[in-house]
């Protein structure tokens, strides 16, 4: 069933500066993600809340992730509501909370302040959020947020690049080094990985795992095994660029050889399934003229990792 296209929310930016408010940014209204019925799209009665950050500042090869959020939401439009593979409709059961797009006319630091201060609200009020790119440097705020409000967090990390660079051009805030911030605070488990440096250590007691795609592509045991290197509470941080370009092709650094859809997804499954999955982000999708195929896969990745949550992590798992 083909839903009506409706128009596109503003993408006027909200909220600058400090005192960033979430119900100042709540979407009213049916021009929220996935275009569900607006009684179940308030911050009050959904259990997961779109956070959109078209930031796309320090991307240095192909740019374009500021379009990102948009185009996603666009997509959602079309996707089905009815997961196959739990056989539920978590969507409509849990309800999605979409925030208006963050201002990003920023530098890297600061648009990890906004984010953070916005899922920080999230979380407290027991929600799950899912932050949209945008370039990879905005996940550390959501992670921070999560780390915060829940003790052993780790995070599922699935990129092409290990992202593991102290700094930048000499940014500390960069799309190279979103697992480096993220590792400050957090073990990371990587999967996907096929561009890295020799080196690189990880902090002597926060751990970080590669899983190489050369070695780990197709699904198997190695996928229980990554699981069981997460603590108990978990946030997943999506790169499309881990997943093989014939997925997500529009992305700003596309690197042969990924994971294909349905290992990657197996992945997600098994995590969700053996840990508690308490926020994720799909960033660093850069939409490109005439296809709509990375944006609509984006939005399908979106509702199957709320179908997994709402199956797996939201039923009887404890959050603490
Ligand atoms: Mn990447």
């Amino acid at each position: 069933m083909k839903k009506t296209t409706r128009k596109a929310p503003s993408q006027k930016a909200k909220g600058r500066g400090p005192g960033l408010n979430v119900s100042s940014l709540v979407v009213h209204g049916e021009n929220n993600y996935f275009a569900i019925d607006p009684k179940l799209a308030t911050f009050e009665r959904a259990r997961f809340v779109v956070i959109q950050a078209p930031f796309d500042k320090t991307v240095t090869y192909g740019g374009g992730t500021g379009g990102g959020p948009k185009a996603i939401w666009n997509a959602s439009q079309q996707v089905e509501l009815f997961d196959e593979i739990t056989g539920q409709q978590p969507i409509l059961e849990h309800g999605v909370c979409t925030l208006k797009p963050l201002d990003c006319k920023c530098d890297g630091a600061e648009i990890n302040r906004r984010i953070h201060e916005v899922a920080r609200q999230v979380v407290e009020a027991g929600k799950i959020p899912i932050l949209v790119g945008g370039e990879h440097t905005v996940s550390f705020g959501a992670v921070k947020a999560c780390w915060e409000k829940y003790p052993e967090l780790s995070v599922l990390h699935i990129d092409a690049h290990s992202d593991m660079r102290d700094e930048y051009h000499g940014q500390k805030f960069n799309h190279a080094t979103a697992a480096a911030r993220i590792n400050e605070l957090c073990p990371i488990v990587q999967a996907g990985i096929r561009s890295r440096e020799a080196f690189e250590p990880g902090h002597p007691e926060r751990p970080v795992h590669c899983y190489h795609a050369f070695q780990y592509r197709d699904s198997g045991p190695w996928q229980d095994e990554a699981v069981s290197r997460l603590t108990r509470n978990v946030y997943l941080t999506v790169d499309v660029d881990g997943f093989d370009p014939s997925v997500f092709p529009a992305t700003g650094t596309p690197e042969p050889g990924g994971l294909s859809w349905y290992t990657g997804l197996d992945l997600i499954e098994r995590a969700c399934k053996a840990r508690n999955v308490v926020g994720f982000d799909i960033v660093e999708v850069a939409p490109v003229k005439g296809s709509h195929q990375t944006e609509f896969a984006a939005a399908r990745l979106m509702g199957r990792i709320i179908a997994f949550i709402a199956g797996y992590c939201l039923q009887g798992k404890s959050a603490v």
